[in-house]
């Protein structure tokens, strides 16, 4: 996500700390380079040259000439002003104090609206809501079969009625919602291949159907500065109260998502980042920000991490690291345990500095497969082997090669590294003693 703008800004910091003082001259030719990053990444020309205002404004009031390090202080600016460009730091849900809370789904074909929606109800179920779709795409029959598949997936209600028309599912689905106390309502709607006036009479007349809390208007990220002129002429019609930008996990720019809070006031909400209905992130302008300078997202790990780790046994775990009494058992957990915070790709891009640092290529290649390599070694393994990893001779060895598709080598490896993680815990732990007895004076 954003990966270029992240690698340019990177290389400019980088630039800039290997100056170490600053003269005007040179502050004048950093902000060009930053405007240009911007550009590059299609953000809004405006929008651009205002941010690099600001912020060379800001770093001379700052006195950054003759300051030590400069770097720190230009990357905390724009770090602050790339916050502010976002919009507040998160916008929570609107909640209708007497449910449901209706949200109304708009946008063009193909921005990922029916895909959003299944998501969103997939996010609520997890935040204790009961939350209800209704089908209001009925420009074509596959556009319900798809929301009744993906309701079904996510494992909630769908209302449809084939042959009726938008504004009637509309007010019989908020009617059904109410009867089967459900307390969120996500209304799907139709798209257009762009934007025009039979489409958004018909979105407005549903709105006015429905009256919901929230209207999420649904963009896809890869349609660079279109995606402002789009949340401009829905926002005039409908009175948007957020953005979705989708397809984040692909080659977006990004120049989308950074203007469209700037050009229209709407506040992004959230990101898609993938094809699966897990794949939704609650917008944070503060962890976008940091991301976008390489400053990674702890939080958003941390979240990840946790939401993986609920309901498993982290303490057993960590008290056998501690002991280095750790087996291939507890590697095949680990294993699952990361498997399950997503692609490892996605996780990698959010760990401070590696992204901005490592080509795209290289994260490929830690690629989610060759952890399948790993498991199947794993898994070809006996039990006792597994539990027991000091009865791998030779033949045994040879055997698990072949049963997993692997080579030997792999498999050496793979147990060499439980030897060294074993023998690495147990100093680990040797040193921690060491300094709590030194603290302890
Ligand atoms: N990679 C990726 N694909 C997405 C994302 N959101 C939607 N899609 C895909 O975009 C295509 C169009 O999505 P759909 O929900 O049918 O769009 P709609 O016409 O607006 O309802 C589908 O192939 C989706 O799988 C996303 O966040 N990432
Ligand atoms: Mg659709």
């Amino acid at each position: 996500m954003l990966d270029n703008l992240t690698r340019r800004l990177s290389g400019i910091f980088a630039g800039i700390r290997k100056k170490g003082r600053l003269s005007e001259d040179d502050v004048t030719a950093v902000m060009r380079e930053i405007r240009v990053a911007l550009l590059e990444a299609d953000v809004n020309f405006q929008i651009a040259k205002n941010f690099v205002q600001t912020v060379k404004e800001k770093a001379v009031g700052e006195e950054i000439f003759g300051s030590l390090t400069p770097d720190q202080t230009i990357l905390k600016i724009v770090r602050d002003e790339l916050v502010a460009l976002l919009g507040p730091d998160e916008t929570p849900i609107r909640w209708n104090p007497a449910p449901p809370t209706v949200i109304l789904m708009c946008g063009l074909q193909g921005s990922g609206k029916t895909t959003t929606t299944a998501k969103l109800a997939r996010w609520f179920l997890k935040q204790g809501k009961k939350p209800m779709l209704a089908a209001c795409d009925l420009q074509r029959p596959a556009a319900v079969k798809q929301l009744e598949i993906l309701g079904e997936q996510v494992g909630v209600p769908v209302y449809a009625q084939l042959g009726s028309n938008p504004v009637q599912v509309a007010k019989d689905a908020l009617a059904r919602c109410k009867h089967l106390f459900c307390d969120v309502l996500i209304v799907d709607t139709a798209g257009r291949l762009s934007i025009d006036e039979e489409l958004m009479k018909e979105i407005a007349e549903v709105r006015g159907a429905v009256n919901p809390d929230e209207v999420f208007l649904v963009v896809d990220a890869t349609t660079g500065q279109e995606a402002v002129n789009v949340a401009d002429a829905f926002h005039k019609t409908l009175g948007l109260t957020g953005a979705i930008f989708t397809k984040m996990d692909g080659d977006a720019r990004g120049g989308a998502v950074l203007s469209v809070r700037e050009a229209t006031s709407v506040p992004v909400r959230f990101l898609g980042v993938g094809e699966q209905t897990e794949a939704l992130d609650p917008f944070h302008a503060s962890r976008m920000a940091e991301r976008i300078i390489g400053m990674g997202d702890v939080f958003g790990i941390i979240e990840k991490a946790e939401e993986a780790f609920a309901g498993e046994d982290v303490a057993s775990l960590e008290s056998k690291m501690r002991s280095g009494k750790l087996d291939f058992n507890d590697f095949l957990n680990q294993m699952r345990m990361i498997r399950k915070m997503g692609p490892l790709k996605n996780v990698m891009k959010m760990i401070p500095g590696l992204s901005a640092n490592l080509p795209e290529e290289a994260l490929d290649m830690v690629n989610d497969k060759q952890v399948d390599r790993l498991q199947a070694i794993v898994l070809s393994m006996t039990p006792k082997e597994r539990s027991n990893p000091d009865v791998l001779n030779g033949s045994r060895r040879k055997r698990i090669a072949k049963g997993s598709g692997t080579t030997q080598e792999e498999v050496n490896r793979l147990i060499e590294q439980l030897y060294s993680m074993r023998r690495g815990m147990k100093e680990f732990s040797k040193l921690e003693k060491k300094m709590k007895k030194i603290k302890r004076r």
